[in-house]
């Protein structure tokens, strides 16, 4: 198959995910053009022969200062001329604003069919404001495939944009050889303290991460010799680190920026933490239960779809730091039970986030909407 795949090349999940898709895809014998305005994070330490990167240019002008280059416009043409120059049968657009719209034009000058995927704010944040719903609705309708990463999703996607045609669900993929525990005497990374806890994201507000310093410092009132690891960058991480130096804990939280690397570093936490006020599925979480580490999450969105409460992880109410602090406190004293979740989260990972597998789900996707 040839298939132009088009994402965010920043750490962002959707534009993972989409890279991961086309990694697999390329194993497989699969050609693929990934499309995006700069070299995807994950494709920068890896290459493959069947991957062609497609660069957007990105062209302003003066008149454009206040509102920002015209994307939708930029990627369409680009799209356009993919559709004209190369033989890629299918367009499959990774989060639906704005390139969604820019396919649906694509389509309109080629006749290229296109398929999206629905990944969270284009959906919960975005799309249900009545500043995108109109257009995206439109553009769902006349889509050829759509498709999102939960039941979560799909059910806010049917309610929300009228849309009453048929919507597969793919869960997030996971390279379960990258994502495995590591002894933590291989880590390449300094453990400073005897139980330590995780957290990964881009600190938007809808990761919540203050709410994670808070607990923390609850805990670390009864066990002084626990840290809290927190990876990756956004605009709420230096709120993060005021907190933590406020609440007297600066000692015990680190800051490890964004890392190219970070099976290591889930694989010596307690627990990978989650304060998010949405998550559409919760890439980081299947990633830490790929590592043999349990996870703790708020009960929003598809949370509840990746993790098995008290099997694999622990569900609470969200916004209710007792209940987090409790659950971080039972793993930090029973390493017995952060070891058996631990397998049964990996067990969870293999069984149903598979790359691999969930590529091929794809590609009976694409096969179906080209047939
Ligand atoms: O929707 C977002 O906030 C951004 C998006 C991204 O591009 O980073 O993340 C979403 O997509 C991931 C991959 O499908 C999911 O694992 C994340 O849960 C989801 N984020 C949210 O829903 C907040």
């Amino acid at each position: 198959m040839k298939i132009g795949i088009n994402c965010f090349p920043t750490v962002g999940g959707s534009g993972i995910v989409a890279t991961q898709l086309a990694i697999e895809m390329a194993k497989k014998g699969h050609d693929v053009h990934l499309i995006s305005y700069d070299t995807p994070f994950l494709l920068r330490t890896f290459r493959h022969p069947n991957i062609t990167l497609e660069l957007v240019d990105i062209l302003s002008y003066p008149l454009f200062k206040d509102i920002g280059a015209p994307y939708t416009i930029l990627a369409a043409s680009k799209l356009a001329q993919i559709a004209k120059k190369t033989e890629v049968e299918l367009l499959h657009i990774h989060y639906a604003v704005p390139v969604g719209v820019s396919a649906y034009l694509a389509k309109e000058i080629t006749k290229i069919p296109f398929a999206i995927t629905a990944h969270g704010s284009d959906i919960h944040t975005l799309g249900i404001d009545p500043a995108y719903n109109p257009v995206l609705s439109h553009v769902f309708n006349e889509a050829d495939g759509l498709s999102t990463v939960s039941n979560y999703m799909k059910k806010e996607i049917q309610e929300k944009f009228n849309y009453e045609r048929e919507l597969e669900v793919f869960y997030n993929p996971i390279d379960i050889e990258k994502y495995q525990k590591i002894d933590a005497q291989l880590c390449d990374f300094r453990i400073k303290h005897e139980n330590n806890f995780i957290h990964v994201s881009n600190f938007r507000p809808v990761k919540n991460a203050p709410f994670i310093v808070e607990a923390f410092a609850d805990v670390v009132k009864e066990h002084p010799d626990t840290g809290l690891i927190m990876v990756g960058e956004g605009p709420e991480r230096k709120k993060c680190e005021d907190l933590a130096y406020n609440l007297g804990i600066s000692e015990n939280v680190t800051f490890q920026g964004v890392r190219v690397s970070i099976a290591p570093i889930y694989s010596c936490g307690a627990a990978l933490l989650s304060a998010s006020t949405n998550e559409s599925f919760g890439l980081t979480l299947a990633e830490s239960m790929s590592c043999e580490t349990p996870v703790i999450a708020p009960k929003v969105g598809g949370i509840p779809e990746v993790i098995d409460h008290e099997e694999n992880g622990f569900v609470y109410e969200f916004g209710n730091r007792e209940s987090l602090t409790k659950y971080m406190l039972q793993l930090v004293t029973d390493k017995q039970l952060v070891k058996k979740m631990g397998k049964k989260g990996r067990e969870k990972v293999v069984n149903k986030f598979e790359a691999g597998m969930i590529a091929d789900q794809y590609i009976k996707w694409y096969e179906k909407i080209l047939d």
